[in-house]
């Protein structure tokens, strides 16, 4: 066997599925191993930041990474956007990234550059490969890093890669997590219970399964609030679930909701911060009277944590039956009316099927939303966690292919779905579930937005040609259906209704463009 036959049979024996894949001469021994071993579907995208957004949407779904390779540092460049978003989300991911052959880096060819600078800005571990022997321990090591939701980067030499090896396989190590801050959280169940107002804000695995159950019963025997970030990465949803209310985008709302709070309790979370420096307005959302108590490190199990609070509440305050304070089955009603970003949240969170991942990334028409949805069929909500544009449309590939038996349903802005929009030929190759709702406002209205917040209420033709993209008009019936999805474009509340109940109904991709 060959450096990377022993790497990719490293990986299947870790358990990655899916290698999300546009190479190059450097990784032609990767490429021509997967048909000598069996048991990872490579996925081929047009663009790498396809291939990293589509790992990214992978390993929120299932928790485990899959695969990226890239070619050298211009194609790991393309990549790193959604790496950074992935990095945000804390979705593992594993970089696989070919490297010239050893002896050919000092000529210092056309694409030589420093990879290894350039993984490390997105990349919790980095190492580049030195030898073939060594291929399966470097792989069993950036998975086992991956898995804290972490980005591993593997630089891997050409040369290494066609070496003929003995081999042996790696199985990397099974992740551990930090004891327990057992003084601090003991100190956040006397806050919990001093009858004070406290949000419990909470993150990453606390926004899913146990975790997330915990925290409802925790706010049903406290009466507390929960929170969490602007952007989660995953969040479960839906009737039977405790409805999670997110920090909001902009500082004056976010500093509403916030200020409430006497005592704030950080689960897995970050301490809110704006989403830009504004004049005025502190970056730091909490104010120095508030308490704030950070209970998790992100080395330590979120699950283990609130399961420790919550067994010392249970101890203290009666338990009540939690499920009385979530959300009850309250379906969205259909509306009426003009085709509007609002109408268009409504149309879609009443039709939205149980099971249903929604990807969010329609920007400002997207705002309306998830306050519709607390009470909508259980469901998953990923967004746009790193605030780089461009994630949803490979973000839902890869949700897709994790998940084959639900319906991933993308709500995107148009802007947005233009910076890989190559993810629709993937979908369409791959035959991939995903219904893709495009919100076409025709321009870039949050720049609309931001100017008016800068006091620039009459922006010039310049400054409003760099927020426009109506001219010329994007047709995107013809680029969705020139990639092979099948797309229409709607533009009254009635025939989107039509088109997204017959759509949905329908095995395969489509797309819809929603004139707003
Ligand atoms: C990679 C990246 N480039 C640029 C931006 C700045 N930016 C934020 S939103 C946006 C355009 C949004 O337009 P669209 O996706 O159509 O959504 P809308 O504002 O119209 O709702 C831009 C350019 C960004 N966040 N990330």
């Amino acid at each position: 066997m060959n450096g990377a036959e022993l790497l990719l049979r490293t990986a299947v024996n870790a358990g990655i599925e899916f290698c999300f894949a546009n190479a190059g001469t450097t990784e032609l021994p990767l490429v021509a191993a997967f048909d000598s071993v069996p048991g990872i579907h490579p996925v081929m995208a047009l663009f790498e930041g396809v291939c990293t957004g589509g790992a990214d949407g992978y390993g929120r779904i299932k928790e485990k990474p899959a695969m990226a390779l890239l070619h050298l540092g211009p194609g790991f460049a393309n990549g790193i956007a959604n790496l950074h978003n992935a990095r945000r989300a804390r979705t593992p991911v594993i970089n696989v990234i070919g490297q010239h052959t050893t002896w050919h880096i000092d000529a210092d060819a056309p694409l030589t550059m420093d990879v290894e600078s350039l993984a490390k800005t997105v990349s919790a571990w980095t190492r580049t490969n030195r030898s073939a022997e060594n291929l399966s321990g470097d792989f069993a090591d950036a998975y086992a890093a991956s898995m804290s939701g972490k980005i591993a980067s593997l630089i891997v030499p050409n040369d290494h890669l066609w070496a003929e090896v003995e081999g042996v396989i790696n199985a990397p190590p099974p992740l551990r997590y930090d004891s327990l801050d057992l003084h601090t959280i003991e100190a956040a169940a006397d806050r919990l219970r001093a009858g004070k107002k406290t949000a419990l804000m909470i993150g990453g695995k606390a926004l899913r399964g146990q975790g997330l159950l915990t925290a409802g019963r925790i706010r049903a025997i406290t009466g507390c609030d929960l929170l969490t970030e602007t952007f989660p990465g995953f969040v479960e949803r839906g009737s039977g679930l405790p409805d999670i209310m997110r920090v909001p985008y902009f500082p004056e709302p976010a500093l509403a909701l916030l200020s409430q709070y006497e005592t704030i309790i950080l689960a897995d979370v970050q301490e809110p911060v704006t989403f830009f420096g504004y004049p005025g307005i502190d970056s730091y959302l909490l104010k120095k009277d508030q308490q704030k108590l950070s209970i998790c490190s992100g080395r330590q199990s979120i699950v283990e944590v609130l399961g420790y609070l919550e067994d010392i509440l249970k101890t203290i305050i009666p338990f009540k039956d939690w499920r009385q304070n979530s959300p009850q089955s309250a379906k969205c009603q259909l509306p009426h009316g003009a085709l509007t970003a609002e109408t268009a949240c409504q149309v879609l969170a009443a039709l939205q099927p149980e099971g249903a991942i929604i990807v969010d990334e329609g920007i400002t028409s997207a705002i309306p939303y998830y306050p519709l949805t607390a009470g909508a069929p259980p469901h998953s909500v990923l967004t746009i966690a790193g605030g780089s544009i461009g994630y949803g449309m490979p973000c839902a590939v890869g949700a897709a292919l994790a998940s084959p038996d639900r319906l991933v349903i993308n709500l995107q802005a148009d802007g947005s779905a233009m910076y890989t929009i190559q993810a629709l030929w993937t979908e369409a190759r791959e035959g991939l579930n995903v219904k893709t709702l495009i919100c076409s406002n025709r321009g870039y209205n949050i720049l609309r937005v931001e100017f008016q917040r800068a006091g620039i209420a009459d922006p010039g033709p310049k400054a409003l040609s760099l927020a426009d993209i109506d001219q010329p008009r994007l047709d995107w019936v013809s680029i969705s259906s020139g990639m092979g999805v099948p797309a229409k474009s709607v533009n009254t509340v009635e025939s989107l209704v039509k088109e997204l109940t017959r759509t949905l109904a329908e095995p395969g991709p489509s797309l819809i463009e929603m004139v707003l």
